[in-house]
């Protein structure tokens, strides 16, 4: 499956940012705005390199080294995007073969990103202009307001890039974010997905594990690990999250689903975003990683959460999750308007299907993660490589003619590693970051490559 997307890739789209199977052209515009950055180059390396695609994984290199640059271009980029798909592939892929090219460029893209840190709480805005640093966030957000998720999910790799580089201002820079969060008042001990960085003031109080909350959550957990478990101020944020969470917005449906629902101004909305299924890989990694007496509980709501999302698939026809779907007197488990019918060929149940597939061995994981991988095939392959469906809930769905990145960056990654040995890349030496992209964990594995030097601590404030 690797292949047949990288070489349509590389055939259609080459150092382009996604393909379009359908039409075999590049993909341009979204997320990655009109530079030809070669996202999926970036965002697929790592994963060829895993599965010992060598030569493939080489010809990526190559168009990093002489192609990949952020200089002389005007782009508008997302911090968050770009952080999680470049900076995070690039600290992988200098974790996994100590080569300097990819620190470099590492530095060079969050270089790109600092100025969007200039506001007066040290919360960044949304998007960058890398020629002319200037920063705004999206019009659409709450008051002016910067994303939970997006301004949550950079700590992984800036701590790295410091240690790596030796310079402490990326650290700096995310421990800032870390304290605003950890001293602003949290309603019901909860955080809304909307802060303002101009007044460090919440904007909608609207709560999500899903879209617009998703990974600020993981991050918690996931920066505690990587410190080797020193970071304790992360993890206890964490535990007091994901414990008001669950006391507020997990929810078990009349037939015995476990499901976490958005809240909206107190109110419950029983809805789950497909965004939100990897949360179930989440509790189960919490439950592992500390024995208290919230571990039982984290352990059943992340089997339970996995179970749901499984159940979302198997309910359309096609086998495939929808990207949002609700608990109701009416349906359980499944979406009811069209907007939340399609399916982009998202990772984050089979996420969840390999954490707690190395976690339990209970082999109903890798069952489950083989249905979706026959699915897939069914559905989403063309001869030139692997598109989204509009409608899950269809016989012969009409495909969305995108080959999203993170397919091959997550989805594919998530299910390889489903199928692989516990040596490969084991979970108490390596930490995913939100893009699937490996990092090593401190002190716990050899790749970590701290520098021999660090600078002295910088005065940015
Ligand atoms: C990916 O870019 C990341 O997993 C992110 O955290 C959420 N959305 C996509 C995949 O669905």
């Amino acid at each position: 499956m690797m292949e047949h997307a990288w070489h349509n890739y590389k055939l259609y789209a080459w150092g382009k940012n996604e393909l379009r199977p359908l039409s075999q052209r590049p993909h341009s515009g979204s997320i990655f705005g009109s530079y030809d950055l070669g996202a999926t180059i970036v965002d697929g390396l790592d994963t060829l390199y895993i599965m010992g695609l060598q030569k493939e994984y080489k010809e990526g290199r190559d168009w990093i080294e002489r192609r990949f640059s952020l200089d002389n271009i005007s782009a508008e980029l997302s911090v968050f995007e770009t952080n999680i798909r470049f900076v995070g592939g690039m600290l992988t892929l200098y974790a996994f073969t100590g080569d300097p090219m990819y620190k470099e460029k590492a530095q060079h893209v969050a270089d790109k990103l600092l100025p969007a840190f200039q506001t007066p709480t040290g919360i960044p805005y949304a998007l960058v202009n890398t020629k002319t640093g200037m920063a705004k966030n999206y019009g659409w957000a709450s008051g002016g307001s910067s994303i939970l998720s997006e301004f949550g999910t950079l700590h992984l790799e800036f701590a790295y890039l410091s240690d790596i580089t030796g310079n402490p201002l990326y650290r700096e820079r995310v421990q800032t974010i870390r304290q605003v969060l950890k001293e602003i008042e949290k309603p019901k001990g909860l955080y809304p997905n909307f802060l303002n960085p101009k007044t460090g003031k919440w904007g909608q109080q609207h709560m999500s594990l899903g879209a617009l909350g998703d990974s600020y959550y993981e991050y918690l957990l996931k920066a505690w690990l990587q410190s080797g478990q020193t970071d304790e101020e992360a993890r206890e944020m964490f535990d007091d999250a994901m414990l008001a969470i669950i006391d507020k917005m997990v929810r078990v449906s009349p037939n015995g689903l476990t499901y976490v629902s958005d809240l909206k101004f107190d109110r419950l909305e029983h809805k789950m975003d497909h965004l939100a299924c990897f949360s179930g890989g989440l509790f189960a990694l919490g439950a592992a990683t500390r024995q208290n007496h919230h571990t039982d509980k984290y352990m059943e709501v992340g089997k339970g959460i996995t179970n749901t999302c499984h159940e979302s698939y198997i309910r359309t026809p096609t086998q495939l999750g929808p990207e949002a779907f609700r608990f109701s007197e009416a349906a359980e488990a499944r979406a009811l308007r069209s907007q939340e019918k399609y399916y982009i060929l998202r990772p984050e149940t089979f996420e969840s299907y390999f954490v707690l597939w190395r976690l339990t061995h209970d082999q109903k994981y890798r069952d489950w993660g083989w249905q979706a991988v026959q699915a897939l095939e069914k559905h989403c392959r063309t001869p030139h490589g692997y598109c989204g469906l509009r409608n899950v809930y269809q016989q012969e769905p009409q495909k969305d003619d995108v080959q999203q990145s993170f397919f091959l960056a997550e989805t594919l990654k998530y299910l390889y590693l489903l199928f692989s040995d516990d040596s490969v890349l084991p979970l108490d030496e390596w930490v995913f970051n939100t893009e699937a992209h490996p990092l090593p964990i401190k002190g716990a594995n050899i790749y970590y490559r701290k520098a021999a030097v660090t600078l002295p601590a910088s005065n940015a404030s």
